[in-house]
């Protein structure tokens, strides 16, 4: 893809009635401000979430499928890890030296509370692909009425719909530092703040930024937030959540966080 040896470095947090007001503030600004309907899908046995297979029709987006990459595609550095926290990287070939480079010690990571690296997703919008990757999860040969349309498969494969809500999304640019504001229509709101870098020894510079966002915000930035389908499913498909978090699919959306960072 375009980002191909782009690190991503990115953190959820919670923010408050004044937060976007305050990002202004700071100099940050409005680049979007959308509002959409997410429907997922998945089969009763939840086959394809408990394969981290998130299959959606986005309002105004389509159908879209975000799924682990395959090694082939090249989300991986090899020998670290640190290696989830990738995207799209090819291998080290040629000349491009910044993929060489060795990877720094874990351990300032894990002091600035970068412990876990999010993983990154594919995000597969070709129909085709996403009923080819659909099918075979499921063990079934398309039939060829599926293959341009994916509503058609979802509906002939007995997809049900599993998780439906509005997001309200204000994205905002401040310096290197992409941050978006979603609030979704079911009462939970989830910020994420993401700087893309080009090489590992930038890293720590982006999460003292973000830090230094989160001090100016009054925001805490170092605790792993859950994101809006972890709250989702908490609250309405308590059964579906229980065996995601079982799979170790979804972050933790109970009273206490996962995986803090810090100390
Ligand atoms: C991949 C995934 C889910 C699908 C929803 O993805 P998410 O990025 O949470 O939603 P959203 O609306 O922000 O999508 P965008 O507009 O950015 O495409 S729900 C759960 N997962 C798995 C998952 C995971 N295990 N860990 C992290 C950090 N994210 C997602």
């Amino acid at each position: 893809g375009p980002e191909s040896g782009f690190i991503e470095v990115e953190q959820k947090f919670f923010f408050g009635p004044d937060t976007a007001e305050k990002l202004v503030a700071l100099g940050a600004t409005l680049e979007g401000n959308i509002t959409f309907r997410d429907q997922y899908y998945d089969v009763p046995d939840f086959r394809l979430t408990l394969a981290d297979h998130w299959l959606r029709q986005r309002e105004g987006t389509g159908w879209e499928l975000k799924c682990p990459p395959q090694p082939q595609e090249g989300a991986r550095v090899p020998g670290s890890a640190t290696d989830s926290a990738t995207k799209n990287e090819k291998p080290p070939v040629g000349d491009h030296g910044d993929l060489r480079q060795p990877l720094p010690p874990l351990q300032p990571l894990e002091r600035a509370g970068w412990r876990e690296p999010a993983t990154k997703y594919l995000e597969v919008t070709c129909p085709r692909e996403i009923v080819a990757r659909v099918c075979k999860l499921m063990g079934v040969d398309p039939e060829p009425s599926w293959w341009e349309n994916v509503a058609v498969a979802t509906k002939e494969l007995g997809l049900q719909e599993f998780a439906s809500f509005v997001t309200r999304r204000r994205q905002y640019r401040l310096d290197n530092l992409n941050v978006v504001l979603d609030e979704a229509d079911f009462g939970y709101a989830v910020g994420e703040v993401e700087a893309i870098v080009r090489k590992w020894e930038e890293v720590s510079e982006a999460l003292e930024n973000i830090q230094k966002l989160g001090y100016q915000l009054g925001i805490d930035m170092r605790t792993r937030f859950p994101g809006k389908m972890s709250a989702y499913l908490y609250k309405f498909r308590p059964a579906h959540y229980n065996l995601l978090m079982q799979a170790g699919r979804l972050r933790s959306a109970g009273d206490e966080t996962d995986g803090q960072g810090g100390k």
